[in-house]
C-alpha cells in the first residue's frame, strides 16, 4: 500500500508514523507513506501558499497553483488508479466501511488543507473524493490524514501481530468492546468479575458478548439500529431486553 500526503506540515505526518502498528507496517514494507509540500511548488521569494478570499471575509484560502502542482507531483508517485482524497469537514464521514474500501486499494493520495481550505477549482480539477473524520472543527487536514492512515494500516494483511485479533473483531462486529481486566484480582477494593476467573471459556465468551451488546444498547443505540448484529449478539440482545421489560420483545 502506497500513500502520499500533500501537506504544508510534512513533519506532522512523518513524525507520527514511527510507532505501534503503523510503525511496524512501515518497517515490514506493507505500507509506505510519502509527503509533498506545496511550498516547494511556489516561485515567489516569499514562497506564498495562501491568499485573501474573493468576496472578502475572514481567513485565507490556499493558492491554487502550488496546491495543484503538489497534488500532481505526489499522484505521479502512486500506482495507476490511486484516488485523490481531500480531507474536508464537508466530506463523506469516515467509517470502518470506508477504511476497508481504502485498504483494498494499491494506493491513494491524501490532501490536507489549512486556513479556510482549498480553492474550489483545485477540488474540481485535482480531487476524486472528500472524506471527513467527524463533526467537530479542526485546524487542518493533517490529523484527519493520520487518522485515515492508522485506520487503513491496521487492516493490511500482516499488520497485526496475531491474526487472532481479526477473528476477535468479527465476533464483536458492529459492537462496542467488552470490559477488560488484568492482575491484580482485587484493585483498590474493586474485584475482577468472577466469571473471568472461572476457566469456563463458554461462560466467558457469553459474558463478554453480553457486556458488548448491553453497552452498545446503552451507549450507541445507533449502532444497533444499523442492524449489523450477528445471530448470537441478536439473541443476547433480545434476552436482555426481555429480562428488563418482559413481554415487550419483538417477535419474528
Ligand atoms: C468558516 C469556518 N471555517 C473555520 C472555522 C471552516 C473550517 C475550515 C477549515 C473548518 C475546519 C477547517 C479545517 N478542517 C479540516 O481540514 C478537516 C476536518 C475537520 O475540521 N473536521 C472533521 N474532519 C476534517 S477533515 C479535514
Amino acid at each position: 500500500m502506497k500513500i502520499q500526503v500533500v501537506t504544508l506540515f510534512p513533519e506532522m505526518i512523518a513524525g507520527a508514523l514511527g510507532f505501534g502498528i503503523v510503525g511496524r507496517a512501515v518497517e515490514r514494507g506493507l505500507l509506505s507513506v510519502g509527503t509533498e509540500d506545496p511550498r516547494k511548488h511556489t516561485s515567489d521569494v516569499h514562497r506564498t501558499v495562501d491568499d485573501r478570499p474573493y468576496g472578502g471575509g475572514p481567513g485565507m484560502v490556499l493558492k491554487p497553483e502550488p496546491m495543484l502542482a503538489a497534488i500532481r507531483a505526489a499522484h505521479e508517485r502512486l500506482p495507476p488508479g490511486s484516488p485523490r482524497i481531500h480531507l474536508s469537514a464537508q466530506g463523506e464521514p469516515l467509517g470502518q466501511a470506508q477504511a476497508r474500501e481504502l485498504a483494498a486499494l494499491p494506493g491513494f493520495l491524501l490532501v490536507a488543507g489549512r486556513y479556510e481550505g482549498l480553492d474550489e477549482r483545485v477540488v474540481e480539477l485535482g480531487i476524486d473524493r472528500e472524506v471527513s473524520i467527524g463533526d467537530y472543527v479542526l485546524s487542518g487536514g493533517e490529523l484527519p490524514a493520520l487518522v485515515v492512515i492508522d485506520a487503513v494500516a491496521r487492516l493490511l494483511p500482516g499488520a497485526l501481530g496475531d491474526e487472532r485479533s481479526n477473528v476477535e473483531e468479527s465476533f464483536v462486529a458492529g459492537l462496542l468492546d467488552w470490559p477488560h481486566y488484568t492482575r491484580p484480582e482485587l484493585f483498590e477494593g474493586l474485584a475482577v468479575p468472577p466469571v473471568l476467573l472461572s476457566g469456563n471459556h463458554a461462560d466467558i465468551r457469553r459474558w463478554r458478548l453480553e457486556q458488548a451488546v448491553t453497552r452498545t444498547y446503552a451507549r450507541r443505540p445507533d449502532l444497533i439500529a444499523r442492524g449489523e448484529l450477528g445471530p448470537e449478539a441478536s439473541r443476547l440482545l433480545s434476552e436482555f431486553l426481555a429480562a428488563r421489560a418482559p413481554g415487550t420483545e419483538d417477535r419474528g
